[in-house]
């Protein structure tokens, strides 16, 4: 090695993990949710289970140095890793954007009206700028890779070959202003060039792709839309912030998560006079249970039994199966699940069903996995599609219902006794996805529910 500096693509921890979404200076949050995860404030944990970050530790949130203190505390006590994200890029680059004003001493403005933001000092610059400067870019071992916005294999070997990021950006930078004189390219093309072939801005802020018109996001006219690339992506099981997922709904393959669940945006609740129970949260994947856990509490599973916030009651069992025979534009499901009681009557209930659930939601058997016959039917009405993919082995999802309300059988008589008519044993199962939401009608999570498998038209293939 002629180079002594650590490579920008480093080791990841060997052993158990929990993986930190994008923090954004909610402090609050970050001491709430490792609380949830067992460490205490040092981050020891009893388990011998450490802390990953996918960077974005900072603006917008309340105290972006705090969060930066503890979270370079925790690393060097050899507790805790952090790969950079696109704000502490910014930051690192000297790249003033409106919302890390904090960082250069100036209250971040929007419409006109302070964010409430704790304000850096030189020192804190200094502190700041020197903690980002040892940050990877990347993290990877055997079954994980940690990345902020983007795995992509040949800019993570670009990335691998340095120990410096700015020098890396600029590097990158200038080669593509230096590329420009050769091609015919507008300003939205150049704008994609830097987006797309700088390794350090693909790696930490995401592909992007031009528009066939321009749009209004954010109150600007855009020209670019981000390229999801976590739904074609099949290497090892990558990990990423960035896109927060402010509605909760899980977003990934099954070789990919996002851990962002907007608690980044927490700041436009406490706007409207929120102070607790906010929607927007901040979660930890935890490796190899696949469980997320939130800073409230509350969890989400990939792989056993769980309570789905706003979901209704579930069973989520397996990750995805890429090879169903879905219409030619369906996105692959992320994971499928088992509904015993539908959405709708469980938050007629939930008080009454969290309480049932919890107590016995972690003594339930797996359920079996689904034989689908390759026959699509489709169900429309008004705005919603609703396709069924019949069920071979009925007998084995028979059993499992029959297994279920024997184990289940007095907290059921107890749903039963304020109006849950589920489960039944004896209806005909199937896979249901539908385009509950609109938008991309396969984004949604499949169920199997008791319906005429013999209704609707025959899909298009
Ligand atoms: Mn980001």
């Amino acid at each position: 090695m002629t180079n002594q500096m650590p490579s920008l693509i480093q080791p990841l921890f060997d052993g158990p993990l929990d993986i930190i979404g994008d923090v954004h200076g909610e402090i609050d949050a970050l001491r709430s949710l490792m609380r949830q995860l067992g460490y205490d404030d040092d981050g020891a944990h009893s388990g011998g289970r450490r802390l990953i970050f996918v960077g974005d530790l900072t603006d917008r949130g309340p105290d972006s140095t705090a969060v930066v203190k503890l979270v370079q505390r925790l690393i060097e006590s050899g507790r805790a890793q952090c790969v950079l994200g696109n704000h502490d890029l910014n930051i690192l680059l000297d790249h003033r954007k409106h919302d890390n004003n904090w960082f250069f001493d100036e209250e971040f403005l929007e419409a006109g009206e302070v964010v409430p933001q704790v304000l850096a000092d030189q020192s804190i610059r200094r502190q700041v700028l020197e903690f980002f400067g040892t940050l990877p870019i990347a993290l990877e071992r055997s079954d994980l890779r940690v990345v902020h916005a983007c795995w992509n294999d040949d800019m993570i070997d670009i990335a691998r070959e340095s120990s410096d990021v700015v020098a890396l950006y600029n590097q990158h930078h200038e080669l593509i202003e230096g590329s420009f004189p050769d091609l015919e390219l507008d300003d939205i093309d150049k704008g994609l060039e830097h987006q797309n072939k700088n390794a350090v801005k693909l790696l930490s802020s995401g592909p992007e792709e031009r528009t066939d018109k321009p749009f209004r996001a954010s109150g600007k006219t855009r020209n670019e839309r981000r390229v999801e690339w976590w739904n074609d992506y099949d290497g090892k099981f990558c990990v990423f912030g960035h896109y927060s997922i402010p509605s909760g709904k899980p977003r990934g393959n099954g070789s990919t998560f996002c851990v962002d669940y907007g608690v980044g945006k927490r700041w436009t609740e406490r706007r409207q006079g929120k102070s607790h129970d906010f929607k927007l949260k901040l979660a930890a994947l935890r490796w190899p249970e696949r469980v997320v856990v939130f800073d409230d509490g509350r969890k989400l599973s990939a792989e056993c039994p769980s309570w789905v916030p706003g979901g209704g009651i579930v069973l989520e069992v397996h990750m995805a199966r890429r090879d169903w025979q879905l219409p030619s534009d369906a996105t692959p499901l992320p994971s499928f699940h088992v509904t015993l009681i539908g959405r709708k009557v469980f938050l007629e209930n939930m008080d009454a069903m969290v309480g049932v659930w919890d107590s016995v939601r972690k003594t339930l058997p797996q359920p079996p996995y689904p034989d689908l016959d390759t026959t699509v039917n489709l169900e429309t009405d008004k705005n919603r599609k609703t396709w069924f993919l019949d069920i071979i082995n009925q007998d084995a999802f028979r059993d499992y219902t029959r297994q279920l309300t024997g184990i289940l059988n007095d907290e059921f008589r107890r749903c039963i006794g304020i109006g849950f008519p589920n489960p039944k044993t004896d209806r005909y199962f199937h896979m249901s996805i539908a385009n509950n939401q609109g938008g991309d009608p396969f984004k949604s999570i499949g169920s199997i529910r008791p319906l005429d498998p013999r209704m609707g038209k025959r899909a298009e293939a």
